[in-house]
């Protein structure tokens, strides 16, 4: 039940890989144009080149080892080497979601991506949990951003601080990192503006925030600055990320608005070039449209 509605949430994305690759099967080629044109389809589907080129590297390196070399065998081995990319040791997994740990969340990202929404599915998420969480509007820029968040913590019946329009940001994160100690709250998390004057003024204002939460949150609390990012603007919004990672530390990836996009493949390129997790994944505008990541349902859902 749970499977079949993460397939019907990536449905789009599953039609842009796994139906064209059947496509390759069905006329009698030899291995290597298979592979040739299995890559074709990943690039296509937004994994992005030099992934798409590293995974099939890697099929055509394992495909020499073995003898079955039917379409179910290739596609087995591919899934296989797709999880990997998700899974490698070189990203930084010690943050698997733990729903029990105390954590304060900063969500950054440009606007529109869907932070606002993402942090009303986090709430609920960990309230389900049975843990006390505050959120904190930070995004004092835009007109109707606090009112936005407010929405979402009545909707979820949770504690909100509430910044006042054009009010300096880091104040915010300020009066809410002392209320969330003072009041021992398990989870805050705290939304913050997608666009300021300019670029320099927006990263400026996310590491005063930074290091307000470093300043008033002690050790044992983790500390996560999760980084939205937008599905259906596929390697766009790669390199949106790459340039945004140049300037601030992110911990994971909160990829939005999966249901809506054959791009699902830009999961797999940012993972693996930005060599940070996706810990959650936005599979709808509902309060309930979230699922916490996990590479091998991923990949089972798309191929
Ligand atoms: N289909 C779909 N839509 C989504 C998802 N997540 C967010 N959205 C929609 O994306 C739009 C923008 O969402 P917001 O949460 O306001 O985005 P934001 O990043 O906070 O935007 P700013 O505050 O303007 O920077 C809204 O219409 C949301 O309903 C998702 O997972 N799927
Ligand atoms: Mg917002």
């Amino acid at each position: 039940m749970f499977f079949d509605k993460i397939k019907e949430n990536l449905r789009k994305t599953k039609e842009a890989i796994d139906v064209k690759m059947s496509n390759i099967f069905a006329d009698k080629k030899d291995i290597e144009e298979v592979i040739d044109e299995i890559e074709e389809t990943l690039i296509l589907s937004d994994v992005g080149y030099e992934t798409s080129t590293k995974i099939c590297d890697k099929l055509r390196a394992d495909l020499k080892k073995q003898v079955d070399k039917s379409e179910n065998a290739i596609k087995e081995l591919l899934r296989k080497e797709m999880t990997e990319v998700l899974t490698s040791d070189e990203i930084n997994l010690n943050n698997s979601i733990n729903l029990d740990e105390k954590q304060v969340i900063l969500v950054v990202g440009v606007n529109g991506v869907g932070k606002t929404t993402s942090i009303g599915k986090l709430a609920k998420l960990y309230k389900n949990a049975g843990k006390r969480v505050l959120l904190a509007a930070a995004d004092t820029f835009r007109a109707g951003a606090i009112e936005q968040l407010d929405v979402w913590a009545k909707r979820n019946d949770v504690d909100i601080c509430l910044g006042k329009e054009m009010q300096d940001p880091s104040s915010v994160i300020f009066d809410a990192t002392k209320k969330y100690m003072n009041e021992d709250y398990d989870i805050l998390i705290c939304d913050t503006a997608g666009r300021l004057h300019n670029k320099k003024n927006l990263m400026d204002e996310l590491e005063k925030m930074k290091k307000i939460i470093d300043k008033n949150i002690p050790d044992d609390v983790l500390k996560e600055t999760i980084m939205v990012l937008d599905a259906t603007t596929g390697q766009n919004g790669a390199i949106q990320a790459k340039s945004f990672l140049e300037k601030t530390d992110v911990s994971g990836i909160f990829l939005t608005k999966l249901d809506s996009t054959a791009k699902g493949g830009v999961v797999f390129s940012i993972v693996d070039e930005l060599k940070i997790p996706v810990k959650y994944i936005g599979v709808g505008e509902g309060i309930d449209d979230i699922e916490m990541f996990d590479a091998k349902t991923f990949v089972d859902a798309i191929i």
